[in-house]
């Protein structure tokens, strides 16, 4: 194993002894409570903006930069992974560890991999796609489902995001009695935007985040109620739509929609005291977003939105739009975001805080928020390459996978 020292982005790194000793003072003198350290009396470093774009509201971007005092020691636990994309903790503390092309692999803390788990369905690994999110079902201890999501490619064509569930076998080798519960639809021939990660609310309901499938053709279909394109649904655990969903009883809707006008969210997590979907999603250049999906909601894409397409051209004429929600927060250049949690433990100054896997930012990005407002930023380099997941086990301490050919598991602690 390998431990590593590293510290927050930072332009001044003279100043970095005494920034950390003062931020610990800080600390001891509110008791060690979570969050919120010092503010910098800027904003975190990063480029420039891309778009011209007035925010809604003050403080929509470019939150103050909040230094928490942290230094995070980092520790390889395995390598060899081919782009793990999900990590998600088995009760007796093991990990499941999706690789995007299509393996699934159960890792102990100490970093023995397993063989692949056996019993998945075929995957379309290409581009964006393959393997993706996994998720203990709400009844595993009794039933031991999981729940995958993955890019599928599709009879008569094309290609969508799929989720499957299945029987974790007692030893942990195979999957058993797996089914298909959701299809993307409809099916398109694109090698990005799948979206889509996992999250079971707290009545045992399951959103899903779908993209908008990247290409030019499918991107209007995310304000299209007829078709999965750009939306998050939320289904039952056998895949059928809740009666109370916000589009069943709608003409030419889907009735597993929940909201609509989303680009590709890649992060999501209930709240841990209202017990909301969060979600953040991938803008193009500029306009990366936090929002919070309410049951029916257009959420703008691409009607609207705080970011430009990669050739300079405009994307959006207006940011925004009577009718449409604006987003809680926005990154204009990007950081790219991977998944996001909410934290829940003590280990790390940050209890209610939000983490950010950044891709291309490579660095865990952290969030103050108060109610449904982000009060602050803050941005740890950790080294490691492009953060795909973020995940926090039972002690509080932090691992992030890392979207990588040689991709890593990586575990994060605070330097004592
Ligand atoms: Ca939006
Ligand atoms: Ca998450
Ligand atoms: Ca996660």
């Amino acid at each position: 194993m390998r431990f590593v020292f590293h510290s927050r982005i930072e332009g001044f790194g003279s100043h970095m002894r005494s920034l950390v000793f003062a931020a610990t003072l800080v600390f001891a003198a509110c008791g060690g409570t979570p969050s919120n350290g010092q503010q910098s009396g800027g904003e975190v470093r990063q480029g420039p903006p891309n778009t011209s774009f007035t925010p809604a509201v003050a403080g929509q971007t470019r939150a103050p930069e909040v230094r928490s005092g942290v230094t995070i020691v980092t520790e390889e636990i395995a390598s060899g992974l081919n782009h793990p994309w999900a990590i998600a903790f088995l009760p007796d503390g093991r990990m499941l560890v999706t690789e995007r092309a299509g393996r699934l692999r159960v890792i102990t803390r100490e970093g023995n991999i397993s063989a692949p788990v056996q019993g998945l369905p075929e995957v379309f690994a290409q581009g964006q796609g393959g393997l993706l999110d996994v998720v203990l079902g709400p009844t595993f201890a009794t039933d031991r489902l999981i729940y995958w999501s993955y890019a599928e490619a599709r009879d008569g064509g094309g290609n969508g995001t799929s989720v499957a569930r299945g029987r974790l076998s007692e030893d942990a080798s195979r999957l058993e009695n797996v089914q298909v519960i959701f299809q993307q639809m409809p099916s398109w021939d694109s090698r990005g935007h799948f979206g889509s990660r996992l999250v079971f609310d707290r009545e045992g309901h399951l959103y899903v985040t779908l993209g908008d499938r990247q290409r030019p053709e499918p991107r209007p279909l995310a304000q299209d109620l007829s078709t999965h394109i750009g939306k998050v649904v939320r289904i039952n655990a056998d895949g059928s739509a809740p009666a109370d969903n916000p589009f069943v009883r709608r003409a030419n809707a889907r009735a597993e929609n929940w909201s609509y006008g989303h680009r590709n969210i890649q992060g999501a997590d209930l709240h841990p005291d209202t017990g909301a979907l969060w979600t953040i999603e991938h803008g193009p250049r500029g306009g990366d977003e936090l929002n919070i999906p309410q049951a029916g909601r257009n959420y703008g894409w691409p009607v609207i939105g705080y970011g430009e397409d990669y050739n300079g051209q405009a994307m959006h004429q207006a940011s925004q739009r009577e009718g449409i929600e604006q987003p809680v927060y926005y990154w204009d250049p990007v950081i790219a975001p991977g998944d996001m949690d909410f934290y829940r433990g003590s280990l790390f100054p940050w209890r209610g805080d939000i983490l950010i896997a950044g891709l291309d930012t490579e660095a865990l990005v952290r969030l103050d928020v108060e109610d449904e407002r982000v009060t602050g930023e803050e941005r740890f380099a950790l080294g490691v390459g492009r953060i795909r997941d973020v995940a926090e086990s039972e002690d509080g301490a932090l691992w992030v996978v890392t979207d990588e050919d040689n991709g890593r598991l990586v575990r994060l602690t605070p330097r004592r």
